[in-house]
């Protein structure tokens, strides 16, 4: 998915919310010698005129944490981003990457 500020003053996404989690968290993944790890950063900023993709495998992702119930797949469900000049905007997200067993709990947005 991509985040684009059309606009000509920089943007930060402040948090994110969903129905389907109790608590959405925006992480960053970066090496740690050879491990991957990701961690929960405070806002992600999005420069003026530029769009920043969410991508598998990308260094930015939306982190479900919490979740209500198991995602299935194909489900939709809505996620509300919250950014610190646009206000909020709600995008629909489906359900597609596999999961693994003892992932249920939580979930990747790309
Ligand atoms: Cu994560």
């Amino acid at each position: 998915r991509h985040l684009s500020n059309g606009g000509d003053k920089a943007d930060r996404l402040i948090s994110a919310s969903t129905p389907v989690a109790r608590a959405v968290e925006i992480h960053h993944m970066a090496m740690d010698g050879d491990v991957m790890r990701m961690r929960a950063i405070p806002a992600l900023d999005l420069p003026a005129g530029q769009s920043l993709e969410l991508k598998q495998g990308g260094p930015v992702h939306v982190m479900l944490l919490d979740l209500k119930q198991p995602l299935k797949d194909g489900a939709r469900f809505p996620l509300v981003l919250r950014f610190e000049r646009g206000g909020e905007k709600e995008v629909m997200v489906w359900v597609q990457t596999p999961r693994r067993r003892g992932d249920e709990g939580a979930a990747h947005v790309h």
